[in-house]
């Protein structure tokens, strides 16, 4: 037993208990220091005193870096925004409205097609042919032959990832597959998982072999847009940014103004029809809350 301090991941707490992993993938279970009073949340860096039989004392939490509300969450870096290649087929506006938080979050999205070992639905292929043009990433997997798993592992590795997506679509079976084999016990887990009883008031960071965490959440359960600037929205489409600065007004909302390059590449299908309109109908979100709150 040792007086020396360890920096460490707040990985999930569970009955007045925080896991803390540290550096050597050792888990710690601590308690708080008594006088300790700051809010701890899964995916927080903290400092811990090591106790014997794995036990330890949180004395402090580091400085954050994000914090997603929905789930509760810190740190993130990576949205892994899951849909089906079929069955159910994907919703594309479920899709950039995601890519829009993520990109609004500050956090590097990527769009995973699971299930790629059914036929292609024909929004699975628009998805296919262009997220990956507007420099979007896009990883096809498939649970059931193996297909892209590695790949995404490798998109997950030093990262703090969240699932995100409709129901059905694998999320649940994506996790399992990234944990299996796993030398961190999560038998227990993974059961838990199956079953799909998530308690989501506690998130749990599962540790990857492969480097990286993943959390068992659902992801963005709340869609509500941010408070933002109608003028500003347009920002978080990097497929429709290069066209800026060849819109005729400096503040163009590329809605109903003349002479708009973004309506103009949407003509000539350099931007997506469908992912024009998604844009508008959260644009006119933000149009209605400003007319609202005025
Ligand atoms: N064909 C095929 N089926 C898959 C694949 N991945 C998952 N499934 C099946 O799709 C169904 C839904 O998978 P889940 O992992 O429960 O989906 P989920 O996204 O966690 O759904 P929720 O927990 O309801 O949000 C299950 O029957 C899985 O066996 C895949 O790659 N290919
Ligand atoms: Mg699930
Ligand atoms: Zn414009």
């Amino acid at each position: 037993m040792s007086e020396k301090r360890v920096e460490g991941l707040i990985l999930k707490k569970y009955s007045g208990f925080y896991y803390v992993q540290d550096d050597q993938q050792n888990i710690f279970e601590c308690k708080l220091r008594g006088k300790l009073k700051s809010l701890v949340l899964s995916g927080d860096r903290a400092i811990i005193l090591p106790l014997e039989d794995g036990k330890g004392i949180l004395e402090e939490v580091l400085p954050r870096e994000n914090e997603l509300y929905r789930p509760r969450i810190a740190n993130v870096n990576t949205v892994l925004i899951v849909m089906a290649s079929g069955r159910p087929s994907p919703s594309m506006v479920l899709l950039d409205r995601l890519l829009f938080l993520s990109f609004y979050n500050n956090l590097v999205p990527y769009i995973i097609l699971n299930k790629c070992d059914l036929e292609a639905d024909p929004k699975a292929r628009l998805i296919q042919d262009y997220y990956p043009r507007a420099g979007i990433n896009l990883i096809n997997t498939s649970v059931i032959m193996g297909t892209g798993i590695e790949a995404l592992k490798k998109a997950i590795k030093g990262k703090i990832a969240v699932l995100a997506g409709p129901s059905g679509v694998g999320k649940s079976s994506l996790l399992n597959t990234l944990l299996a084999g796993s030398q961190v016990k999560t038998q227990e887990v993974s059961q838990k998982i199956g079953r799909g009883k998530h308690t989501t008031r506690h998130v749990e960071l599962f540790p990857l072999d492969s480097g990286g965490w993943v959390a068992d959440t659902p992801g963005f359960s709340v869609l509500d847009m941010p408070e933002l600037k109608s003028p500003e929205l347009g920002k978080y489409f990097p497929d429709f940014a290069p066209y800026f600065s060849d819109c005729r007004f400096r503040n163009c909302l590329h809605f109903k103004e003349n002479d708009c390059e973004v309506k103009r590449m949407v003509e000539q299908g350099a931007i997506a029809q469908f992912r024009y309109q998604n844009y508008l109908s959260m644009l006119e979100e933000l149009m209605e809350n400003e007319r609202c709150y005025k």
